[in-house]
Protein backbone atom coordinates (compact mmCIF):
# COMPACT_ATOMS: atom_id res chain seq x y z
CA UNK A 1 0.00 0.00 0.00
CA UNK A 2 1.54 3.50 -0.78
CA UNK A 3 2.19 5.62 2.19
CA UNK A 4 -0.32 8.43 2.70
CA UNK A 5 1.36 11.48 1.55
CA UNK A 6 1.50 14.26 4.86
CA UNK A 7 0.80 18.02 3.90
CA UNK A 8 1.93 20.82 6.04
CA UNK A 9 -1.94 21.21 7.10
CA UNK A 10 -1.24 17.12 8.99
CA UNK A 11 1.66 19.09 11.18
CA UNK A 12 -0.91 21.99 12.60
CA UNK A 13 -2.45 21.36 16.01
CA UNK A 14 -5.72 22.54 17.35
CA UNK A 15 -3.73 24.65 20.32
CA UNK A 16 -4.71 28.10 20.42
CA UNK A 17 -2.13 30.16 18.63
CA UNK A 18 -1.54 33.00 21.54
CA UNK A 19 1.18 34.92 19.56
CA UNK A 20 0.44 38.43 18.51
CA UNK A 21 -0.78 39.65 15.81
CA UNK A 22 1.75 39.95 13.38
CA UNK A 23 4.47 38.03 14.85
CA UNK A 24 7.33 36.62 13.06
CA UNK A 25 7.15 33.26 14.91
CA UNK A 26 4.12 32.27 12.84
CA UNK A 27 6.75 32.45 9.32
CA UNK A 28 9.05 30.03 11.38
CA UNK A 29 5.66 27.86 12.59
CA UNK A 30 4.73 27.78 8.84
CA UNK A 31 8.28 26.91 7.87
CA UNK A 32 8.12 24.12 9.91
CA UNK A 33 5.31 22.39 8.78
CA UNK A 34 6.42 22.67 5.35
CA UNK A 35 9.78 21.57 6.04
CA UNK A 36 8.00 18.92 7.86
CA UNK A 37 5.80 17.59 5.13
CA UNK A 38 8.71 18.29 2.63
CA UNK A 39 10.95 15.93 4.42
CA UNK A 40 7.87 13.48 5.24
CA UNK A 41 8.35 13.01 8.45
CA UNK A 42 5.90 10.70 10.38
CA UNK A 43 4.72 12.80 13.42
CA UNK A 44 5.49 9.92 15.54
CA UNK A 45 9.01 10.21 14.40
CA UNK A 46 9.39 14.21 14.88
CA UNK A 47 10.17 15.73 18.60
CA UNK A 48 10.43 19.43 19.16
CA UNK A 49 12.10 20.45 22.00
CA UNK A 50 11.78 23.88 23.62
CA UNK A 51 12.47 26.11 26.54
CA UNK A 52 10.81 29.16 27.62
CA UNK A 53 9.68 32.12 26.08
CA UNK A 54 6.88 33.28 23.30
CA UNK A 55 9.14 31.53 20.74
CA UNK A 56 9.08 28.44 22.97
CA UNK A 57 5.40 27.75 22.84
CA UNK A 58 6.23 26.51 18.92
CA UNK A 59 6.20 23.03 20.04
CA UNK A 60 2.54 23.23 21.27
CA UNK A 61 1.76 23.87 17.37
CA UNK A 62 3.54 21.39 15.86
CA UNK A 63 2.08 17.90 15.47
CA UNK A 64 4.68 15.69 16.87
CA UNK A 65 5.79 14.92 20.04
CA UNK A 66 6.79 18.13 21.90
CA UNK A 67 8.68 19.03 25.40
CA UNK A 68 8.36 22.99 26.60
CA UNK A 69 11.04 22.66 29.18
CA UNK A 70 12.46 25.07 31.58
CA UNK A 71 14.30 28.13 30.46
CA UNK A 72 17.30 27.90 28.94
CA UNK A 73 17.32 23.72 28.62
CA UNK A 74 16.04 23.22 25.28
CA UNK A 75 19.28 21.33 24.15
CA UNK A 76 20.32 19.32 26.82
CA UNK A 77 16.93 17.97 26.61
CA UNK A 78 16.92 17.52 23.15
CA UNK A 79 20.18 15.84 23.28
CA UNK A 80 19.44 13.36 25.57
CA UNK A 81 16.09 12.57 23.37
CA UNK A 82 18.47 12.08 20.78
CA UNK A 83 20.36 9.89 21.94
CA UNK A 84 17.22 7.91 23.40
CA UNK A 85 15.71 7.41 20.14
CA UNK A 86 18.13 8.00 17.27
CA UNK A 87 16.06 7.08 14.53
CA UNK A 88 14.27 10.30 15.67
CA UNK A 89 14.12 13.65 13.71
CA UNK A 90 15.01 16.27 16.86
CA UNK A 91 14.11 19.66 16.36
CA UNK A 92 15.01 22.04 19.32
CA UNK A 93 13.34 25.68 19.24
CA UNK A 94 13.37 29.05 20.99
CA UNK A 95 14.42 32.41 21.70
CA UNK A 96 17.71 34.35 21.61
CA UNK A 97 17.02 34.86 25.52
CA UNK A 98 16.89 31.02 25.78
CA UNK A 99 19.29 30.17 23.74
CA UNK A 100 21.67 32.93 23.76
CA UNK A 101 21.40 34.07 27.37
CA UNK A 102 20.81 31.69 29.90
CA UNK A 103 20.86 28.61 28.07
CA UNK A 104 24.83 29.54 26.17
CA UNK A 105 26.25 27.07 28.56
CA UNK A 106 23.82 24.49 26.59
CA UNK A 107 24.77 26.05 23.10
CA UNK A 108 28.38 25.76 23.82
CA UNK A 109 28.51 22.11 24.71
CA UNK A 110 25.78 20.92 22.72
CA UNK A 111 27.61 22.25 19.79
CA UNK A 112 31.30 20.95 20.99
CA UNK A 113 29.38 17.71 20.85
CA UNK A 114 27.97 18.14 17.40
CA UNK A 115 24.78 16.67 18.83
CA UNK A 116 22.33 15.79 15.68
CA UNK A 117 20.18 18.12 16.08
CA UNK A 118 18.50 21.14 14.19
CA UNK A 119 17.83 24.57 16.74
CA UNK A 120 16.05 27.06 15.50
CA UNK A 121 16.30 30.26 17.18
CA UNK A 122 13.61 32.66 16.78
CA UNK A 123 16.09 35.55 17.26
CA UNK A 124 13.66 38.69 17.82
CA UNK A 125 16.25 40.77 19.76
CA UNK A 126 14.34 41.22 22.83
CA UNK A 127 13.04 39.03 25.83
CA UNK A 128 9.14 39.14 24.21
CA UNK A 129 7.81 37.08 27.11
CA UNK A 130 8.67 39.01 29.51
CA UNK A 131 7.44 42.34 28.03
CA UNK A 132 10.64 43.85 26.39
CA UNK A 133 13.44 43.29 28.37
CA UNK A 134 16.93 43.37 26.90
CA UNK A 135 18.43 40.82 24.98
CA UNK A 136 21.67 39.16 24.39
CA UNK A 137 21.52 40.17 20.47
CA UNK A 138 19.16 43.58 20.93
CA UNK A 139 22.03 46.00 19.02
CA UNK A 140 24.08 48.59 21.40
CA UNK A 141 22.03 51.56 21.94
CA UNK A 142 18.57 50.59 21.60
CA UNK A 143 16.51 51.50 24.59
CA UNK A 144 14.62 48.67 25.74
CA UNK A 145 11.95 48.21 28.95
CA UNK A 146 15.05 47.02 30.66
CA UNK A 147 17.35 49.90 29.24
CA UNK A 148 15.85 53.02 28.96
CA UNK A 149 18.93 54.93 28.22
CA UNK A 150 19.78 52.90 25.29
CA UNK A 151 21.39 48.90 25.87
CA UNK A 152 25.02 49.68 27.45
CA UNK A 153 26.10 45.96 25.72
CA UNK A 154 27.71 45.26 22.43
CA UNK A 155 25.91 42.37 21.25
CA UNK A 156 26.44 38.56 21.06
CA UNK A 157 27.30 37.59 17.31
CA UNK A 158 25.30 34.04 17.26
CA UNK A 159 26.79 32.91 13.57
CA UNK A 160 30.40 34.04 14.90
CA UNK A 161 30.07 32.47 17.77
CA UNK A 162 28.43 28.90 16.61
CA UNK A 163 31.46 28.85 13.82
CA UNK A 164 34.37 29.74 16.54
CA UNK A 165 32.99 26.69 18.31
CA UNK A 166 33.27 23.93 15.28
CA UNK A 167 29.66 23.80 14.16
CA UNK A 168 29.09 22.26 11.62
CA UNK A 169 25.91 23.75 10.00
CA UNK A 170 25.37 27.03 10.36
CA UNK A 171 22.75 29.13 8.50
CA UNK A 172 20.39 32.53 8.65
CA UNK A 173 16.81 32.70 7.45
CA UNK A 174 14.08 35.34 7.77
CA UNK A 175 10.65 34.34 9.07
CA UNK A 176 9.57 37.18 6.03
CA UNK A 177 10.73 34.88 3.59
CA UNK A 178 8.80 31.51 4.73
CA UNK A 179 10.05 29.57 1.27
CA UNK A 180 13.67 30.30 1.80
CA UNK A 181 13.11 29.63 5.49
CA UNK A 182 11.62 25.90 4.64
CA UNK A 183 14.34 25.35 2.77
CA UNK A 184 17.05 26.22 5.77
CA UNK A 185 15.14 23.92 7.83
CA UNK A 186 14.83 21.05 5.36
CA UNK A 187 18.97 21.40 4.41
CA UNK A 188 19.65 21.52 8.36
CA UNK A 189 17.65 18.36 9.09
CA UNK A 190 19.31 16.39 6.26
CA UNK A 191 22.58 17.23 7.76
CA UNK A 192 24.13 14.64 9.81
CA UNK A 193 25.20 16.79 12.79
CA UNK A 194 24.10 20.27 14.46
CA UNK A 195 22.49 22.57 12.80
CA UNK A 196 22.00 26.04 14.18
CA UNK A 197 19.17 28.01 12.28
CA UNK A 198 19.53 31.62 13.69
CA UNK A 199 15.89 33.41 12.33
CA UNK A 200 15.48 36.86 12.06
CA UNK A 201 11.78 36.61 13.64
CA UNK A 202 10.54 40.55 14.39
CA UNK A 203 9.04 41.10 17.81
CA UNK A 204 6.36 43.10 16.86
CA UNK A 205 5.21 44.53 20.22
CA UNK A 206 8.11 45.25 22.02
CA UNK A 207 10.08 46.24 18.64
CA UNK A 208 7.76 47.66 16.51
CA UNK A 209 6.96 46.48 12.54
CA UNK A 210 9.72 48.34 11.10
CA UNK A 211 12.00 45.13 12.16
CA UNK A 212 10.42 43.54 9.21
CA UNK A 213 11.12 46.45 7.26
CA UNK A 214 14.79 46.68 8.62
CA UNK A 215 15.39 42.85 7.43
CA UNK A 216 14.12 43.53 4.10
CA UNK A 217 16.68 45.95 3.34
CA UNK A 218 19.55 44.95 4.86
CA UNK A 219 19.32 41.15 4.14
CA UNK A 220 21.47 40.05 1.48
CA UNK A 221 20.77 36.21 0.27
CA UNK A 222 23.77 34.25 0.05
CA UNK A 223 24.88 32.95 -3.79
CA UNK A 224 26.63 30.73 -5.57
CA UNK A 225 29.75 32.97 -5.11
CA UNK A 226 29.64 31.72 -1.48
CA UNK A 227 31.08 28.83 -0.75
CA UNK A 228 30.15 27.28 3.20
CA UNK A 229 32.56 24.49 2.75
CA UNK A 230 35.15 27.79 3.19
CA UNK A 231 35.99 28.50 6.87
CA UNK A 232 37.22 31.39 5.57
CA UNK A 233 34.45 32.91 3.69
CA UNK A 234 32.07 32.22 6.49
CA UNK A 235 33.98 33.92 8.94
CA UNK A 236 33.79 36.63 6.67
CA UNK A 237 30.16 36.78 6.07
CA UNK A 238 29.54 36.08 9.97
CA UNK A 239 31.44 39.50 10.54
CA UNK A 240 28.92 41.88 8.11
CA UNK A 241 27.84 44.76 10.26
CA UNK A 242 25.57 46.69 8.05
CA UNK A 243 24.63 43.56 5.79
CA UNK A 244 22.23 40.92 7.13
CA UNK A 245 23.19 37.37 5.94
CA UNK A 246 20.64 35.27 4.48
CA UNK A 247 21.51 31.28 3.06
CA UNK A 248 23.94 28.72 4.46
CA UNK A 249 26.60 30.04 6.23
CA UNK A 250 28.89 27.19 6.77
CA UNK A 251 28.63 23.53 6.23
CA UNK A 252 30.73 20.64 6.95
CA UNK A 253 30.42 16.52 6.36
CA UNK A 254 31.78 13.94 8.24
CA UNK A 255 32.13 15.22 11.71
CA UNK A 256 30.92 12.55 14.23
CA UNK A 257 28.20 12.95 16.39
CA UNK A 258 27.09 12.56 19.73
CA UNK A 259 24.58 9.44 18.78
CA UNK A 260 27.26 8.14 16.53
CA UNK A 261 29.96 8.01 19.32
CA UNK A 262 27.98 7.19 21.95
CA UNK A 263 27.19 3.96 20.20
CA UNK A 264 30.74 3.44 19.79
CA UNK A 265 30.85 3.83 22.88
CA UNK A 266 28.55 1.30 23.77
CA UNK A 267 30.27 -1.26 21.31
CA UNK A 268 33.82 -1.11 23.25
CA UNK A 269 32.25 -1.32 26.84
CA UNK A 270 30.50 -4.40 25.53
CA UNK A 271 33.79 -5.81 23.85
CA UNK A 272 35.31 -5.24 26.78
CA UNK A 273 32.79 -6.60 28.49
CA UNK A 274 32.90 -9.68 27.02
CA UNK A 275 36.67 -9.96 27.16
CA UNK A 276 36.94 -9.28 30.92
CA UNK A 277 34.50 -12.27 31.81
CA UNK A 278 36.20 -14.13 29.27
CA UNK A 279 39.41 -14.00 31.14
CA UNK A 280 37.45 -14.72 34.37
CA UNK A 281 36.44 -17.50 32.91
CA UNK A 282 40.18 -18.41 32.03
CA UNK A 283 41.06 -17.81 35.54
CA UNK A 284 38.69 -20.34 36.99
CA UNK A 285 39.30 -23.03 34.90
CA UNK A 286 43.34 -22.88 34.80
C1 LIG B 1 14.96 30.32 35.28
C2 LIG B 1 14.08 31.36 34.65
N1 LIG B 1 14.51 32.64 34.62
C3 LIG B 1 13.74 33.60 34.07
C4 LIG B 1 12.52 33.27 33.57
C5 LIG B 1 11.65 34.37 33.00
N2 LIG B 1 11.64 34.34 31.54
C6 LIG B 1 10.67 33.65 30.87
S1 LIG B 1 10.84 33.79 29.21
C7 LIG B 1 12.20 34.79 29.37
C8 LIG B 1 12.91 35.37 28.19
C9 LIG B 1 12.36 34.95 26.90
O1 LIG B 1 13.05 35.56 25.86
P1 LIG B 1 13.34 34.77 24.53
O2 LIG B 1 13.96 33.45 24.82
O3 LIG B 1 14.10 35.68 23.63
O4 LIG B 1 11.89 34.42 23.95
P2 LIG B 1 10.79 35.38 23.30
O5 LIG B 1 9.71 35.52 24.33
O6 LIG B 1 11.42 36.65 22.93
O7 LIG B 1 10.32 34.59 22.11
C10 LIG B 1 12.51 35.00 30.73
C11 LIG B 1 13.63 35.84 31.18
C12 LIG B 1 12.10 31.93 33.62
N3 LIG B 1 10.93 31.52 33.11
N4 LIG B 1 12.90 31.01 34.16
MG1 LIG C 1 13.45 36.87 22.15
Amino acid sequence: MEPVKLTAKDYKTSVPIVWCPGCGDFGVLNAMHQAAAELAIPPENLMVVSGIGCSSRIGGYVNAFGFNTIHGRALPIASGAKLARPEMTVWAAGGDGDGYSIGTNHFVHTIRRNSDLTYIVMDNNIYGLTKGQVSPTTPHGDVTKSTPMGNPDRPLNPLALALELGATFIAQGFSGNVKHLRDLIVQGTRHKGFALINVKSPCVTFRGRQEFTVVREHGVYLDESHDPSDWNQAHEVTQWSEKIPLGVIYKIEGVPTLDQVAADLQEKAREKQHFESTKDLLRIFH
